[in-house]
């Protein structure tokens, strides 16, 4: 182990066999430009280089734990490369690095922890990698980002991670996310933004003071938008304070007939567009988002009205989901295939 408080220090390569860097190791060394980690390394602990000269760094393979500022503060680091095998950035490890700009994620990574990269004002693009599950409280906050992928692996909820991105003008979230709350705050460049389908919760600050976004599009139609924090909706998005300090929000919001945005929209009276009823999954006849034996009742009975020399009581859209088989016609076929489809599904 390379013990605490290393005040003097005199090479550049640390032996093969070492697992551990102690707290402060290298801390405010500024005269260290380069540093090669050994595989066997495991863990660094709290502020290890943190305000040292480094200019650039690799995080070896093995490396299962980094204390919080571990290479926080270095005001030469311009690249940081993150080995294959490593599965979190840990939290707090390289905020404050005014030169990053180049980072390189490994597809083994599970977890961005909170606060990895916040303040680091160059930092204009990053891969996050398919295959992380979470990405912590600030993460990316107060970055240079331009354009964001969230991959379709990344779950839960993300928590003010993109704050203060004042050149992020390119969002797409992944179909794992399921909350946003802060995520957004203060992004003053975005002009638009599609809030996917999973996303079941936009809580306090999801959009605050976004001074350019016009356009929000929510495909949830039982989305949960509220503000939990101070009781009014004003802060989830907003364009920022009119003349008399009082948030608002210019833009207009884009969701399905009857949906939870549209009810938003109208209590706040923000302009609404509709994208008209909301999409329905084959063989949902009533619309309740399950394919039960509901479903295949409504069936036989129009089956049976028709039969009976009466007249059809579906809709276009009705007719579209009830033909299960898409055989054009509406019969007990596809009310057996329906019922076979909810037995499996209940099966599995
Ligand atoms: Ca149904
Ligand atoms: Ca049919």
């Amino acid at each position: 182990m390379v013990p605490s408080q290393l005040f003097t220090f005199h090479t550049n390569t640390l032996s093969e066999g070492l697992t551990t860097i102690g707290r402060n190791a290298f801390s405010n060394t500024t005269s260290l430009t380069q540093i090669t980690l050994p595989e066997s390394l495991t863990s660094i602990d709290w502020w290890g280089f943190s305000g040292s000269g480094l200019t650039s760094v690799v995080i070896p393979k093995n490396v299962t734990s980094l204390g919080q500022h571990v290479f926080e503060n270095c005001p030469s680091l311009t690249t940081v490369e993150i080995e294959e095998g490593v599965t979190s950035t840990f939290d707090s490890v390289f905020n404050d690095n005014k030169s990053l700009t180049t980072v390189i994620l490994p597809s083994s990574l599970k977890t961005i922890g909170s606060q990895t990269f916040r303040n680091c004002t160059a930092l204009t693009s990053i891969n996050i990698p398919e295959g992380v599950e979470s990405i912590g409280t600030w993460a990316f906050s107060n970055t240079a980002l331009e354009s964001v992928e969230i991959p379709d692996s990344v779950t839960g909820k993300l928590d003010s991670v993109f704050q203060d991105c004042s050149s992020l003008t390119s969002v797409k979230i992944g179909a794992g996310v399921e909350e946003l709350s802060g995520t957004f705050n203060s992004c003053i460049e975005l002009r638009e933004i599609e809030i996917p389908e999973n996303i079941t919760y936009i809580g306090h600050n999801a959009f605050n003071n976004c001074q350019s976004l016009l356009k929000v599009t929510i495909l949830n139609q039982n989305v949960t938008i509220r503000n939990d924090i101070t009781y009014t909706d004003k802060t989830i998005f907003n364009n920022g304070l009119d003349e008399t300090g009082s948030s608002f929000f210019a833009g207009t919001i884009y969701g399905y007939n009857n949906s939870t945005a549209q009810a938003f929209a109208e209590r706040n009276s923000y302009k609404f567009e509709s994208l008209g009823d909301p999409p329905r999954d084959l063989g949902d006849v009533n619309g309740d988002k399950a394919v039960d034996s509901s479903d295949a009742a409504l069936i036989l009975k129009e089956y049976a009205t028709v039969q009976g020399g009466n007249e059809a009581s579906f809709s276009e859209a009705d007719i579209e989901v009830a033909d299960f088989n898409n055989d054009t016609l509406i019969d007990s076929s596809d009310a057996a295939l329906i019922l076979k489809a909810y037995a499996e599904n209940q099966a599995k």
